[in-house]
């Protein structure tokens, strides 16, 4: 659709002068044209289709291996001044960027079609949605788009002559000669590859990978970094929460948004079928959240995706049936491994398989030496067929939030469950969250990583200003404010034995949770704030041992002391900037615990 935004069509010239592409197509966002980009793709030996009968009209990827995964060290915050990037973020000077990039992207599309994607974050005239253009030389960019996000003419139509865009430019890195043969999946090797964020004039520009966050900028790119630093200037807020509805047996609903590092399995929680008997949980994002104060001053969320872009390997009918049945048909598999009989397979997925051709295009068995799927394989499935999806999941106006929950895998130290005081005490729950990193193969042991409020790879400014508009956004909510929570659901014993069964059983947590906000149900006070005691859980019907319970409910002053110490090592990283009131709360829980 031809577009009368001046301000658009200038900068497309724009980039078709600079990345020279052989062609440029606006993508319309129709059926139509997906089946023709995954007919192209299937034709050129980059996609393979799935067995129709198994799994109809599904498509899967295989990336170069060098391409597999958002590349931390290659993203980039460019701001003119250092400090507004912050220690959690690569810093680069926005001039010097713009031309290394600029010289990459000159004449990076030559040989291939340039993508023009408008698409929407967030169900389009939502108050809280935001319109973005991808410009990309990816077909498998413009189909996950497709899925993950609103796109094509309805979002030229709502952009109209002078509405706004954040504009984001994509490009493989791998331009084409005359007559040079393609490969199944062009990228640029990593020393050329840049994933840039402009906060000062919202702009992203992204090089030489076509994997997942590094390429489907409307995700990670552009719904929390620039996203994060639009939020923190006009007063809302951009999350990396998964939201959910949790319905009580009387029909009282809550609404939690709920942020954890990766691994943590946030999309098993977003999706959890509820042990409590009478409790329903349903779904309205697994990844992000954007919330507004409405006019009833309480929080509105919106899941600003449309799909989910979810783990492949553990994912199971065991773990997340739901998921499962979301990715049944109409879905993207990129890194899996393809079986026999035409269908994807991973590990973890809870079925056997005999024979595959692995991620990396190799005959696969179980005794091969290496896995069938990449441990980041992933899944790209539209959030409307998840059999659990909220009926209001697209509602504009959102969600109105009760409760935020914080969290991470912590085998020692952190309890089950921690309300937190206040809404205070609740951010500086969030800025000390940290989560347990698997060990790499040489390293001994798990190494804790300090990931504040799961941001630490997507705040877009200084970490320490972003905690200064969380307690800003208190105060604003006042007593409207949601009630805050910390869980850890990976407990083990001294032996290594989980101490919590975990999956639908956290639901008794968060029936816990919903009880506390309407006072129905007791606590006890500690130094680390309130958490369950004797017969304020309901465990009815749970097989767990008494001890067990008693250990997921006790506060070790001790260990919490060599925590708090490491939480006031990681705040020293940035200097004064620490809001007074962050250390406030530190030096008061210390206080607590003697
Ligand atoms: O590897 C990637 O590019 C995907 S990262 C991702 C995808 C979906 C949801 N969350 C994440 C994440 O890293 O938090
Ligand atoms: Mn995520």
């Amino acid at each position: 659709m031809e577009t009368k935004n001046q301000k658009l069509r200038e900068w497309v010239a724009e980039v078709e002068a600079m990345c020279q592409p052989d062609r440029v197509e606006w993508v319309d966002g129709s059926t139509a044209e997906y089946d023709r980009l995954m007919q192209l793709m299937v034709d050129c030996g980059m996609a393979t289709k799935l067995n129709e009968q198994k799994r109809p009209n599904s498509f899967a990827f295989r990336s170069d291996p060098s391409d597999v995964a958002r590349v931390e060290n290659n993203t980039y915050i460019a701001c003119k001044n250092q400090e507004d990037a912050g220690p959690t973020n690569n810093w680069i000077d926005p001039v010097e960027l713009k031309k290394t990039m600029t010289e990459l992207y000159t004449g990076c599309m030559k040989g291939r079609t340039m993508y023009v994607i408008p698409f929407s974050m967030g169900p389009i005239g939502s108050p809280i949605s935001k319109i973005g253009i991808e410009i990309t030389d990816s077909p498998y960019v413009v189909v996950n788009m497709h899925i993950m996000t609103r796109a094509g003419d309805k979002v030229i139509e709502a952009l109209g002559e002078d509405g706004e865009f954040i504009p984001c430019l994509h490009s493989i890195g791998a331009p084409l000669a005359e007559g040079q043969e393609d490969v199944p999946w062009p990228c640029a090797p990593i020393e050329e590859k840049y994933i840039a964020h402009f906060p000062e004039e919202n702009l992203i520009w992204s090089y030489g990978s076509g994997y997942g966050g590094n390429a489907l900028l409307g995700k990670k790119c552009l719904a929390l970094r620039i996203a994060s630093n639009m939020a923190r200037e006009e007063g809302w807020m951009a999350e990396h929460m998964l939201i959910l509805r949790l319905t009580n047996p009387e029909g009282h609903r809550f609404h939690i948004a709920a942020a954890f590092p990766s691994a943590c399995g946030k999309t098993n929680l977003a999706m959890l079928q509820a042990t409590v008997p009478g409790w329903k949980v349903e779904c309205i994002g697994d990844d992000i959240a954007w919330m507004k104060i409405g006019d009833d001053g309480r929080l509105h969320a919106i899941n600003p995706e449309s799909g989910f872009f979810g783990v492949a390997p553990g994912t199971s009918d065991k773990s997340n049936p739901m998921a499962m049945r979301s990715l049944d048909e109409n879905s993207i598999f990129t890194n899996c491994a393809l079986t026999d009989d035409g269908d994807i397979w991973w590990e973890g997925m809870d079925v056997p398989c005999d024979h595959a051709i692995d991620w990396k295009n190799n005959e696969w068995t179980p005794e091969s030496d290496n896995v069938a799927a990449h441990a980041n394989a992933r899944f790209t499935a539209p959030a409307a067929q998840c059999p659990v999806i909220c009926e209001d999941w697209e509602d504009p106006a959102g969600v109105p939030i009760d409760v935020f929950v914080f969290g991470g895998r912590r085998t020692q130290t952190v309890p089950l469950v921690t309300q937190a005081l206040d809404f205070d005490h609740g951010v500086f729950m969030g800025a000390m969250a940290a989560s347990e990193t698997t060990a790499a193969a040489l390293d001994v042991g798990q190494k804790l990583r300090r990931d504040p409020f799961a941001m630490l790879p997507f705040c877009g400014y200084n970490m320490a200003d972003y905690w200064t508009h969380w307690f800003a956004m208190g105060d604003k909510l006042g007593d409207k404010a949601p009630a805050v929570f910390y869980v850890n659901w990976f407990r083990t014993s001294k032996e290594g034995r989980w101490l919590w069964p975990g999956f639908g059983e956290n639901s008794r947590v968060l029936k816990w949770m919903c009880e506390r906000v309407e006072g129905k149900v007791g606590a006890k006070e500690t130094p680390i704030g309130h958490m369950p005691q004797d017969g304020d859980l309901d465990l009815s019907g749970l097989d767990i041992a008494p001890e067990d319970v008693t250990e997921l409910l006790t506060v070790d002053a001790g260990a919490f002391k060599e925590d708090l110490a490491d939480g006031e090592a990681y705040l020293a990283k940035f200097g004064d900037k620490v809001p007074e009131r962050l250390r406030a709360q530190l030096e008061a829980q210390k206080t607590r615990l003697g």
